[in-house]
């Protein structure tokens, strides 16, 4: 249920400020907004680090299957963040009993060889994205146009961080999600770990001093570039 989804988030949240993927400061997002936090996956950078993200995304999406209908015959994970992340969730399933295949793309294409830019298990059926984060939704679509380039159905996707902020279109700030995007007016089936409310409440069960500074400017930041859920 909720409570149980919200207690994982709190967990995530707490697991990802351990490692240090979750970062208070000054950041700049891919859309050129100045963040007060930044989550990089790319810093789960030991076995035991990825095997515990891996079982947070696995927790993410058995949820999302048993309440929320979300179905996927295959497993892709976009070039680069996304190959690992995409594998060991694919991993992490088959050890909880659904084995799916899993295929992942490659930034350039080879000329030689296997040739395409595609590698693993044919992309067909419905395809669940496996990624880290949306913010301003351009990664998403990137992957949603390669899957159906390819001719299979891009249906459902899953991150550990919603941002919940704005995303953008040509350019410009439209006054919903990448993820409302993606969910209403796709249609597509989205799971997430954690979101920025619960980024929020995380910083607020810290209390005051230095995480009451960064939760002021979380705050900030989300009146600034955030949506209504
Ligand atoms: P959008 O393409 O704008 O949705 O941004 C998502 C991508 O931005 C992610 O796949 C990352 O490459 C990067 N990103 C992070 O990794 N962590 C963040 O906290 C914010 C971003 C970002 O640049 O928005």
């Amino acid at each position: 249920g909720e409570e149980k989804k919200e207690a994982l988030a709190q967990e995530f949240v707490a697991f990802a400020v351990e490692c240090g993927v979750l970062r208070f400061g000054e950041f700049k997002t891919k859309a050129g907004r100045l963040s007060p936090y930044f989550f990089n996956a790319g810093l789960f950078d030991d076995g035991a680090k990825l095997g515990r993200l891996a079982e947070f995304y696995a927790a993410a999406l058995l949820d999302a299957m048993r309440e929320g209908g979300l179905e996927f015959d295959m497993i892709f994970g976009p070039a680069y963040k996304g190959i690992p992340l995409g594998a060991a969730v694919a991993v992490e399933l088959a050890r909880r009993g659904h084995n799916r295949p899993f295929a992942y793309n490659r930034k350039e294409a080879k000329d030689h060889g296997e040739g395409g830019s595609l590698v693993g298990a044919p992309l067909k059926g419905r395809v669940l994205i496996v990624d880290d984060v949306m913010s301003a939704g351009t990664a998403v679509r990137e992957s949603i146009a390669l899957i159906e380039a390819a001719g299979a159905q891009a249906h459902a996707v899953v991150i550990a961080l919603d941002r919940q902020e704005m995303a953008t279109e040509n350019g410009a700030d439209v006054p919903y999600s990448a993820v409302q995007y993606v969910r209403d007016r796709l249609g597509m089936q989205v799971a997430t770990i954690a979101r920025l409310e619960d980024l929020l409440r995380y910083l607020e069960c810290q209390g005051a001093g230095a995480s009451g500074a960064d939760h002021a400017r979380v705050l900030a930041y989300r009146q600034r570039y955030g949506v209504a859920q």
